[in-house]
C-alpha cells in the first residue's frame, strides 16, 4: 500500500466527473493523471485495453474502469457518506438511475463525435436517432424524479451524482438543448447540486 491511488481522466469527460464527485463526496484521496484519450500520445490503452477513460490505479498497481465498477468500488471501501444502499433493491434502483443518466450522456457523446465528421461520413438519420434518446431519457428521468428532492425519495445517492453529470455535459456540448425549460424539476435539482463543492469544482471546461 505504498503506492497512492490514481485516476486518469480527461477534464471534460462526464464519467470521469462521476467518479471525481464520487471521490470528494466520500474523502477518497488519490492523485488525477490528466490524459485525453483522442490525443495521440495518450497513455490510456497501456491502462485499459478499450482506450477510455475514466481508468482507476490502484495501490498493488491494477486497474479499474468503467466508472460504474470504479464508483462501486469507491462507495465499498469508505464508510464515509454511503452513496448506494447495502439493500437489493433500494441499490439496483440507485444503479438503474445510474444506467439512464449514463445511457443518455453515451448517446449525447455519440452525437457530439458524429458531428464532427465531414459531410460525406456524417449521417443525420444516426444523430436524430441518438437524440431521440437523449430526449426520451431526459422525460424518464424528469418523471422518475417527479416532486422529490433526490432522484430516490429523501437521500442523496449515487443517481443524483450522475444525473448531474449528465445535466453538465449537456449544458458543456449541447447548449441548444433546453431541458431546464422543458424540464423545471430536473432544473432545481441540478441547482441544488452545484451547491456541493464537488460538483461546482468539477464543472467541464474546454
Ligand atoms: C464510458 C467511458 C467513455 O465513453 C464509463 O466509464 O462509464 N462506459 C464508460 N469515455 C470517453 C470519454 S467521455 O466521453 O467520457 C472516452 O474515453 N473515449 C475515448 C474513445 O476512444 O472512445
Amino acid at each position: 500500500m505504498n503506492h497512492k491511488m490514481k485516476l486518469i481522466a480527461s477534464l471534460t469527460s462526464p464519467f470521469a466527473r462521476k467518479v471525481r464527485i464520487v471521490a470528494a463526496e466520500k474523502h477518497i484521496e488519490y492523485a488525477l493523471v490528466v490524459d485525453v484519450p483522442w490525443a495521440d500520445d495518450t497513455h490510456v490503452p497501456e491502462f485499459n485495453p478499450l482506450g477510455k477513460v475514466p481508468v482507476w490505479v490502484l495501490e498493488d498497481g491494477k486497474t479499474l474502469f468503467d466508472s460504474r465498477v470504479i464508483v462501486e468500488y469507491l462507495d465499498s471501501i469508505s464508510p464515509v457518506g454511503h452513496l448506494l444502499p447495502k439493500e437489493p433493491r433500494p441499490r439496483i434502483t440507485v444503479k438503474r438511475w445510474e444506467a439512464l443518466a449514463d445511457g443518455i450522456t453515451d448517446a449525447a457523446a455519440l452525437v457530439f463525435v458524429e458531428r464532427k465528421r465531414p459531410d460525406a461520413q456524417r449521417s443525420p438519420e444516426w444523430i436524430q436517432r441518438q437524440l431521440g434518446k437523449v430526449a426520451a431519457g431526459l422525460k424518464a428521468m424528469s418523471e422518475e424524479l417527479g416532486n422529490q428532492a433526490w432522484c430516490t425519495g429523501d437521500t442523496f445517492s449515487l443517481a443524483d451524482i450522475a444525473l448531474g453529470c449528465t445535466l453538465g455535459y449537456l449544458d458543456f456540448r449541447f447548449p441548444e438543448i433546453d431541458w431546464r425549460r422543458a424540464h423545471p424539476n430536473l432544473s432545481e435539482l441540478y441547482d441544488r447540486l452545484m451547491q456541493r463543492p464537488a460538483f461546482k469544482e468539477t464543472v467541464p471546461a474546454a
